[in-house]
């Protein structure tokens, strides 16, 4: 019989329904009730990208694309995937218990997120040891961060070559590369998470041979404490004045699906910015469950196996 292996897909998760939005963002706040009126406001934020984020059909499709991918490339192991999500059912300990229950001892885990950080892809990958350890389950290969791996850069590159091909005046054109920001104490805590992001504009911009780039940050929360910056919308204006860009593209290589903190941070959001300033705005494809992207993934989650083994 063929060895099995557990594939323990993690990711941020979003509400199916507009009724699990209050759970939903109840979780985000670690428990506390968001107000009425900030209810309003992510509802209305949803209702802007069509009523519910394609996000929950999009991690579906990616973590059972990436187990399919992984079956096709093996014959000696049978790859299943879990989905374990970090603020929506199933969360990241149901899938655990569920791998324990059909008997995986070993697995991998992947957070479909490419830059680590202590408050992203540690708490996901800390969540699913712990679960792991309480109740004897599987032995997992936690996989840290994938924003260097080749396939991901190429996918990048790819897009921004094809975008640029719509540019007349490339010298008038930038690209911003960003992430969804953190607070900004994960600066003293040396967590590398800015550094990475830094580095994935680095190899795209120098293979896709784009001259004006630069790093920025979004969708930052609603909280006192200061958050990673510049954020886009104010980067885009001070690019605009002091280098006369005509051209923004956006690449939110942070992220690796069409959700809300695209299609409205970037889509409507950046793009009112870009509008009022009379500029081109351009935002390439997200991978989501493009059969490239679905390979990129299975490179990551192999190497981690040859790793271990
Ligand atoms: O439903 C969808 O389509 C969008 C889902 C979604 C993704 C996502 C990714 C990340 N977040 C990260 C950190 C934070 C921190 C806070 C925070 C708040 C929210 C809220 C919503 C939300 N996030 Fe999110 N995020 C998504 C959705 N996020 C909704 C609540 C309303 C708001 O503040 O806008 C602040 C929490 C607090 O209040 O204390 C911090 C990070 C990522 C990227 C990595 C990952 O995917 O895990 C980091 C997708």
């Amino acid at each position: 019989t063929k060895k099995k292996i557990g594939l323990l897909v993690m990711a941020y998760g979003t509400p199916r329904k507009k009724e699990e939005i209050e759970p939903y963002y109840t979780h985000i706040r670690r428990g506390r009730k968001p107000s009425e009126e900030a209810l309003e406001e992510l509802t209305e934020r949803y209702e802007a990208i069509g009523g519910i984020s394609p996000l929950a059909k999009i991690t579906e499709d990616q973590a059972y694309g990436l187990q399919d991918q992984l079956n096709k490339d093996f014959n000696d192991i049978e790859f299943k995937s879990y989905l374990g999500l970090k603020h929506i059912d199933p969360f990241i300990e149901d899938a655990v218990k569920q791998m324990k229950e059909d008997e995986i001892e070993e697995a991998v885990s992947l957070v479909l997120a490419p830059h680590f950080s202590t408050y992203s892809v540690k708490s996901y990958n800390g969540r699913a040891q712990a679960e792991s350890e309480n109740i004897s389950g599987p032995t997992i290969y936690s996989i840290d961060s994938w924003y260097d791996e080749p396939l991901f850069i190429n996918y990048w590159v790819k897009q921004v070559k094809n975008t640029m091909e719509k540019i007349e005046d490339k010298e008038k054109a930038c690209v911003i590369f960003s992430a969804h920001s953190l607070p900004e104490k994960i600066t003293q805590m040396k967590d590398p998470y800015p550094q990475q992001l830094q580095e994935t504009a680095d190899l795209i911009a120098a293979e896709a041979g784009i001259k004006h780039y630069t790093i920025g940050w979004q969708s930052e929360g609603n909280t006192p404490d200061p958050w990673l910056g510049p954020d886009v919308q104010d980067l885009t204006r001070d690019l605009h004045e002091k280098h006369g860009y005509t051209s923004m593209v956006y690449c939110p290589v942070g992220f690796v699906a069409d959700h809300l903190e695209v299609l409205y941070d970037n889509d409507f959001e950046c793009k009112a910015v870009t509008d009022e300033l009379g500029i081109d705005y351009y935002r390439p494809e997200m991978p989501n469950a493009k059969p490239e992207f679905l390979e990129c993934l299975a490179t990551v989650v192999k190497k981690k196996l040859a790793e271990n083994g």
